[in-house]
């Protein structure tokens, strides 16, 4: 049996990790993989994380299992983190799933099982992992222009003019905020254009949330979200908590299904712990715990919320610091969109060759599309990176 598998194509992005550590030179930056790092380039573990899970050890009594759709507590608190007051808690069936990634998977086979007709509408670029679930899935997969790689910013004529060729019953994939890999992102009234048009021609909107707190702010980034749920009939939504809550290796994330008309509640419910226990029983249960004990504990809510703050505005101090930095070097404001993008990501919208050259001459690591993870610079690096980049003519 085994000699009938095929090698697969690898993930480019954890390539990319691995090269990193493997290239000797002490000057190297990592711009690759989304994972946040301070200054000192750690990735910390925040202080109500530990907080929380001190008080676990203490009070935590059993780990027996929790239920298939993991801990209500935890819905509770993660759709009132993520919808605030936008629809009635009654219409949202919720369940855990092991990252926001385990939710993307279980929602792409809730939209086969409800509609084995439907396509998928993905922005051109879109994260990687999600084609490549959808292919897996055998999921017809539209693409739908999205980033301007002149002005760097969103192609909304573009994206409009696209979705208007999908069909009724088709699902159209957003990110909630800080689009991976762009950082372009809608604004408030291109998200209402865009409601209307999945209203007019019936189509349902998934969104993909995995950075709320790293853009705008925590309620600011939930903006386009809850304006889908509460204004579109069904809605499904793939939340993580790897960034905001830094609990990467944990695995947490909730699919939710918002149904408008209450009717539908009680068998999305049941379908989303139906397709928990086809594919992996009961889904992880320590961060969506450490999750719960946080948003629902003042003091460490506080804490939490504070130190995503801290991490929210380093990452903007760093973008304006490299867009400034290459304005000074080149004299023109040809940069200044990495400034206006927002979350970890941007795209420079440059050639793979290009990156290449960076990654050779200056040990600068960033993915062959020329996705940069900001989080990656410190200010010691900044002018650095903004020197290659004019170094390599990007
Ligand atoms: N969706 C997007 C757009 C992402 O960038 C990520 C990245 O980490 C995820 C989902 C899922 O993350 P995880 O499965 O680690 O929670
Ligand atoms: O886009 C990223 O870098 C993050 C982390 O297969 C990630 O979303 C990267 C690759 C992958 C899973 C997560």
């Amino acid at each position: 049996m085994f000699e009938n598998l095929k090698s697969q194509p690898a993930d480019k992005i954890l390539m990319l990790m691995q090269a990193f550590r493997e290239d000797p030179r002490e000057n190297k930056i990592d711009l690759g993989v989304g994972v946040y790092k301070n200054a000192e380039g750690v990735t910390p573990v925040m202080r109500a994380i530990k907080a929380a899970e001190h008080k676990l050890w203490e009070e935590q009594t059993t780990k027996a299992y929790v239920g298939l759709a993991g801990d209500p507590a935890y819905s509770d608190a993660m759709i009132k983190l993520i919808l605030g007051d936008a629809v009635e808690r009654g219409n949202v069936a919720a369940a855990a799933t092991p990252g926001g990634t385990g939710a993307v998977r279980q929602a792409f086979e809730l939209i086969k099982m409800a509609n084995p007709g439907a396509r998928v509408f993905v922005s051109d670029p879109t994260w990687p992992n999600h084609v490549s679930i959808l292919n897996y899935l055998n999921i017809e997969t539209v693409v739908y222009r999205y980033f301007d790689r002149e002005t760097r910013g969103v192609n909304f004529d573009g994206m409009i003019e696209d979705l208007k060729t999908a069909q009724k019953g088709d699902v159209i994939l957003l990110h909630g905020c800080c689009h991976n890999p762009t950082g372009a992102n809608l604004n408030a009234v291109q998200w209402q254009e865009v409601i209307n048009l999945l209203n007019e021609r019936g189509l349902i909107p998934m969104i993909d949330i995995a950075y709320q707190g790293f853009g705008d702010g925590l309620e600011e980034d939930a903006l386009g979200v809850r304006l889908v749920a509460a204004n579109c009939p069904e809605t499904l939504i793939a939340a993580s908590c790897s960034k905001n809550f830094g609990i990467y290796r944990e695995r947490t994330g909730l699919l939710m299904a918002v149904a408008n008309d209450a009717g539908g509640q009680a068998l999305n419910q049941q379908t989303l712990a139906f397709l928990n226990r086809q594919n992996y029983s009961f889904p992880p249960d320590h961060g969506a715990r450490l999750v719960t004990m946080i948003l629902n504990d003042e003091a460490l809510r506080a804490d939490w919320a504070a130190e995503l703050e801290e991490t929210r505005l380093g990452m903007l101090t760093l973008r304006q610091g490299l867009a400034d930095e290459l304005q000074r070097l080149t004299g023109s404001d040809r940069f200044s969109f990495i400034a206006q993008h927002r979350g970890m990501f941007s795209l420079l919208g440059t050639t793979p060759d290009l990156v290449e050259k960076m990654r050779v001459d200056n040990g600068i690591y960033m993915v062959g599309d020329s996705r940069l993870n900001i989080a990656g610079l410190n200010a010691k690096t900044v002018p650095i990176l903004a020197q290659a980049i004019v170094d390599a003519g990007v």
